[in-house]
């Protein structure tokens, strides 16, 4: 299904039942007009990830034009370093790291980044691919019983979450020092933040369940019993029926609202180079279901995201 929208030949064309769109005839940059920027809006909005081909003349400082359009860029990371010279821009390196594991992005701080603009750099000869998954039908696909339980439900989100499988490798002398050295910078500083288990959306006001690998546990339950409520609950986020899957190409962009969405990093790629850039855009703390903000527990992320 392709719909023709307001602003001259821009298409968006869903790419799977449960989200994803890909926006066609447009060349991006910081020089958009206002209509064709609130299309785009409106379809990230409605479609949670949408994707761009063909961007060959986007650069750095073109992505974070462009992404200005859309809102306020964050700090590249709140403990990560940026591309040198370039206080805004995530480097997502195979080389140093691979998010092969469900998250939204940066849920251990109190305000979450609202959207993220990832794009293609270097792509390996195969696999590498994004997935992305719909939180908010998650959450409307549960019975009434658990969206009663997650409605009230809270979660501690921390920077230091579960990477014991990487520890093993390192003992047996597996892991490169640039991973290490990367690992002990993300966490040279503990962030833990409570977040309710479902949030508002702020601009849609569709409820969105917020977990992802960053949760530690509930709150109020043992470490034994969030593993199990939470397994059940992440389950429901990706469950492949529930996900769309991206195939890079050279010149691709993929925006995600990270408001309503998790994602991985598919690993299939052995130690080829991988190489994307992110800018993130400054995000509200969650609100729940009953009106109450995220609270801080560790940390101040005041330096990295304006709220
Ligand atoms: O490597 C990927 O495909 C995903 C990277 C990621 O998690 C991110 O850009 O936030
Ligand atoms: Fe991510």
């Amino acid at each position: 299904m392709t719909t023709q929208l307001e602003a001259p030949r821009l298409t968006v064309t869903k790419v799977g039942s449960a989200l994803g769109a890909v926006i066609g005839e447009i060349r991006l940059g910081g020089d958009l007009d206002p209509g064709t920027v609130a299309t785009i809006r409106q379809a990230l909005l409605t479609h949670k990830v949408i994707f761009f081909r063909d961007q060959h003349d986007l650069d750095d400082a073109g992505q974070l034009a462009f992404a200005r359009l859309l809102g306020t860029p964050t700090l590249a990371h709140p403990t990560s370093k940026s591309l040198d010279g370039a206080e805004h821009v995530l480097p997502i390196d195979a080389d140093y790291s691979k998010a092969n594991s469900w998250h939204t992005d940066v849920t251990f701080v109190d305000r979450i980044p609202a959207i993220s603009l990832l794009r293609a750099v270097t792509l390996p000869p195969y696999g590498g691919a994004t997935s992305w998954a719909n939180t908010v039908t998650a959450y409307a696909n549960l019975p009434g019983a658990l969206q009663a339980l997650v409605d009230r439900l809270w979660a501690v989100h921390s920077n230091v979450y579960d990477y014991a499988g990487r520890i093993d490798e390192t003992r047996t002398g597996g892991v490169d020092v640039k991973v290490l050295e990367h690992r002990e910078q993300f966490v040279s500083q503990l962030f833990e933040t409570e977040h309710p288990a479902v949030r508002v959306h702020p601009e849609t006001r569709e409820r969105a369940l917020v977990l992802g690998h960053f949760v530690r546990r509930f709150v109020g339950l043992t470490q034994a019993e969030s593993g199990q409520l939470f397994q059940l609950l992440q389950n429901r986020v990706t469950n492949l029926d529930n996900t769309v899957r991206w195939q890079w190409q050279p010149g691709d962009l993929a925006i995600w609202d990270n408001r309503a969405t998790q994602h991985y990093g598919v690993a299939d790629y052995d130690d080829q180079p991988r190489r994307l850039h992110r800018i993130t855009l400054a995000g509200d703390v969650p609100v729940s279901v009953d009106g109450v903000r995220s609270t801080p527990r560790t940390g101040d992320a005041s330096h990295f995201s304006s709220i």
